[in-house]
């Protein structure tokens, strides 16, 4: 993460509308709903007029607490006038699921830290080096000379915290990022609070799901890859609805010679998503792109057609070109 430098339209666009709809990406993480919280309280704040939609569904445990601040609905006709339309966390269209159709004709900001050689947006802030969207608000805000406000705090935070793993993804040269991380916690935020809502509220059958999960990992390549998976009738016979993947990934991600896992978590009899987790090098944004998804070089997923086992195959013959 380097100096703020925030394109002049994105501020130009902020200056001269009053009007804001502030948009979380569907199937929310904490990062995209929190973006979205801190940005609409300081807008709001700050004398605009503001919305909050999400396609949803909150299915995390750490973003359950979130779900009343959002409409999940259509868009109101009355937030919908003369609003512009602020994306966070996300910058393709299809990623705001069934909204989509419904801003078509909304002038659209992106305020994202993936990249994606998606064009989608009039306005655009795209920063690949933030690793939290959330840290992108509070430079907005630190941008205009205010501070956060307690609310605001408490959200960046914990946006932050789950986007880098609980700074266990920041490396060598973050100082800037935890500086302003430690920031937060000046104004408010808790890192213990915001720990147990991380860690906490699971349930007994979630555990039992990735006990499964992790007893069917098999080894590639030498052991440098690990693949998973869970289907429908795992679902179905444990009624594990919440999800836990990122202590799942760091169980996996642990073996001594693993350089890279996924986990194909079956959705239909037809479809399937894939998440994707490396330890250092291997690029597996660059392989979820060839199954049309995207995300980071170390965490990406995708969703695709097809069945389990032939998906499956595909990906592990796919891993050898990025080992
Ligand atoms: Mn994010």
């Amino acid at each position: 993460m380097q100096e703020i430098v925030i394109p002049k339209e994105v501020i130009e666009c902020i200056d001269s509308n009053d009007k804001f709809i502030i948009m979380a990406h569907k199937q929310p993480d904490a990062d995209t709903l929190c973006s979205a919280i801190a940005l609409e309280s300081f807008l709001s704040r700050s004398g605009k007029k503001t919305s909050l939609y999400t396609a949803g569904p909150f299915t995390r445990v750490e973003t359950l607490h979130l779900a009343d601040k959002f409409k999940t609905t259509s868009i109101t006709p009355q937030d919908k006038e003369n609003a512009i339309l602020i994306i966070v966390d996300c910058n393709s269209s299809d990623r705001i699921g069934f909204l989509e159709d419904e801003v078509k004709d909304l002038k659209v900001m992106i305020i994202d830290h993936h990249a994606t050689d998606s064009d989608y947006g009039d306005f655009k802030w795209v920063e690949i080096s933030y690793p939290a969207t959330t840290l992108m608000i509070q430079d907005l805000i630190l941008y205009y000379n205010d501070r956060p406000t307690p609310y605001e705090a408490e959200a960046m935070f914990l946006g932050f915290c789950t986007d880098t793993g609980f700074f266990r993804h920041l490396d060598k040269g973050s100082q800037l990022s935890i500086q302003r991380a430690a920031s937060l916690v000046s104004y408010g935020a808790s890192p213990k609070a915001t720990y147990s809502i991380m860690t906490g509220g699971k349930s007994l059958e979630s555990r039992k799901l990735m006990g499964r999960i992790l007893e069917r990992s098999e080894s590639y390549y030498d052991g440098k890859v690990i693949v998973s998976w869970e289907d429908l009738s795992d679902r179905e016979e444990l009624k594990a609805i919440d999800r836990d993947s990122d202590t799942l990934y760091q169980a996996l991600l642990s073996i001594t010679g693993v350089e890279a896992i996924a986990i194909v978590r079956q959705e239909s009899d037809n479809k399937c998503t894939v998440g994707l987790r490396s330890v250092q090098d291997v690029n597996v944004r660059m392989l979820a792109e060839t199954f049309g998804g995207g995300g980071h070089q170390r965490a990406s997923g995708f969703a695709t057609e097809g069945k389990l086992e032939n998906i499956k195959a595909e990906l592990i013959k796919r891993f050898k070109d990025y080992l």
